[in-house]
């Protein structure tokens, strides 16, 4: 190791702004690291962070708690280039979700009073996208999923994010507070707009009034966030120890980080823009190049990858004809479809992503990328082919990583290794593969048939349902390399 910059934390406060619900890797190392630059820049601790999990990882609240709440962020240029950051603007942690008892909300009430005290002014969300429990394709709320459910009949003890958010918004209507404004950081398209549906279609359920106040006092600004932070593995452990850093509460990132925000907080917030935060009026151009032109990326190895027996991010980018597809993808498939600011150069884009994903010192396993596809295809692929194909452009490399996700679905990579098909639609295409299997073509058709995830106008468009089942053969009868050389030259 060639270069450690080592940057010790700033003292705590005990003063919490933020709630952030969702503390995994990505809060840890995006923006728990802009709050802690914020800090140590101005002095100013008004907006300190408690964080809070409602579903998993009490182990890491309870490790935090023990750690009095600071941890190191490992951000890797490269293998020789690493600054070793200590984080302490996380003030406190929270666990809401469920016991192994089955019990739900340990720590709810203390958390809705977080998130009722007058100088909380932001609440802040990485949920994933299922925790919004919003249908992927459509947006509307998923009333009769359990969870949902349980919160529309007892909207006071709330198990979801959506639902707490609810409760604490009415709690502090009740009390004659102004409401605190919603920022979510997932990588959704529109995700405070999806946010803010979740919430006042939830809200409708228990009182109209409180869910049209929400719709009028409540600021959802959308957000895109950019930084790649994979789930921590044994060996970024033990490469941290060999660093002096023994933190079972650290995580490793890239260097990069980017943060745009639409400038929307009535109550006020940290002056972001000084440590490099995007505060703009309109966000939707950069969520949406990112999610097509990042993510759709990553769900293309991620697919193509983990079927050929790949296992990280950057053995896949070691191919070259994995790489010669990104490209094709992102410059003919993706960036096409894109209305940017004058002055944003794709090309230049694509490359950088390219070169982000070959950076040398993260395990970024595409196991990881593969979950919840049904969650994510809409926003990375799909709205995107449609476009390109209403523009009268073709999307190869869409069918052939579409191909790739409906093969993976059945829970076996070409070689027949099993592995968890971690999703919610998972036990819906264990039944697809059961009953169609044996002819690709019905699969195919099967799965372009589930309205939750595929715009019927996509799914119905001529020519979709044959080229994604022409991949498919070809992907399951001749392999991976065979079907990127299709791409390549469509007629040998
Ligand atoms: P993680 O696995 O470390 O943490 C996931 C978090 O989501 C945990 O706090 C978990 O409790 C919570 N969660 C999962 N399902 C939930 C549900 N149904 N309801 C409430 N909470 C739920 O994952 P990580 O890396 O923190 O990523 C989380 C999200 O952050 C991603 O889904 C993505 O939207 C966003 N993000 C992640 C990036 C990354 O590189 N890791 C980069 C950009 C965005
Ligand atoms: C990845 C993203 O897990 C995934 O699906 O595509 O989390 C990706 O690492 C981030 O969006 C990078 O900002």
């Amino acid at each position: 190791m060639s270069a450690i910059q080592r940057l010790p934390a700033a003292e705590a406060s005990g003063r919490v702004g933020i709630v952030h619900l969702g503390l995994g890797a990505f809060h840890r190392a995006h923006q728990a690291v802009y709050l802690e630059r914020y800090r140590q820049r101005t002095g100013d601790t008004g907006w300190g962070l408690c964080s809070a999990n409602l579903r998993s990882n009490v182990a890491l609240v309870d490790g935090l708690h023990a750690a009095g709440y600071r941890y190191h962020v490992a951000e890797y240029a490269d293998s020789e280039h690493v600054t070793l950051r200590e984080i302490g603007v996380i003030e406190d942690v929270m666990f809401s979700g469920r016991d192994e008892m089955g019990r739900w909300g340990r720590d709810r009430e203390a958390l809705l009073a977080r998130m009722t005290d007058d100088a909380v002014r932001i609440v802040t969300l990485t949920v994933t996208e299922k925790g919004y429990f919003l249908s992927p394709a459509g947006g509307q709320l998923l009333r009769s999923d359990p969870a949902i459910a349980a919160d529309i009949d007892n909207p006071q003890t709330p198990r979801t994010a959506p639902g707490l958010l609810v409760e604490a918004l009415a709690r502090r209507r009740a009390a004659g507070l102004a409401p605190f404004t919603v920022l979510s950081c997932d990588n959704m398209p529109d995700n405070g707009k999806r946010t803010r549906a979740a919430v006042t279609q939830l809200a409708a359920c228990r009182d109209v009034e409180l869910a049209e106040w929400i719709e009028r006092e409540v600021a959802f600004p959308c957000s895109m966030v950019d930084r790649i932070v994979p789930a921590m593995t044994e060996a970024d452990f033990d490469r941290l120890a060999e660093l002096g850093v023994e933190d079972p509460n650290a995580v490793v990132s890239e260097a990069f980080s980017q943060w745009v925000v639409e400038d929307d907080f009535p109550l006020g917030r940290p002056d972001w823009e000084e440590d490099g935060v995007e505060m703009v009026a309109d966000v939707a151009p950069f969520e949406t190049m990112k999610l097509r032109m990042l993510n759709g990326s990553h769900s293309l190895l991620a697919y193509l990858g983990a079927l050929a027996g790949i296992e990280t991010v950057f053995e896949a980018i070691n191919r070259e004809d994995l790489v010669s597809l990104l490209r094709r993808y992102m410059l003919e498939e993706a960036a096409p479809t894109l209305n940017m600011p004058a002055g944003t150069d794709l090309e230049v884009y694509a490359e950088q992503l390219l070169a982000r994903f070959a950076n040398d010192s993260l395990r970024h396993r595409l196991q990881q990328i593969a979950m919840d596809g049904s969650q994510k295809l809409p926003q990375r692929w799909l709205h995107g082919a449609l476009a390109r194909l209403e523009a009268g452009g073709e999307v190869p490399c869409t069918a052939l990583g579409l191909a790739a996700w409906i093969r993976y679905t059945a829970g076996r990579d070409q070689e027949g290794r099993p592995y968890k098909v971690d999703d919610p639609l998972a036990t819906t295409f264990a039944a697809l593969h059961e009953e169609h299997g044996e002819s690709a073509e019905r699969l195919v058709e099967a799965f372009l048939a589930m309205e939750a995830v595929f715009p019927p106008t996509l799914a119905k468009r001529p020519g979709v349902a044959e080229a994604v089942t022409m991949a498919y053969r070809t992907l399951t009868k001749e392999g991976l390399a065979s079907a990127l050389q299709h791409i390549e030259h469509p007629s040998a």
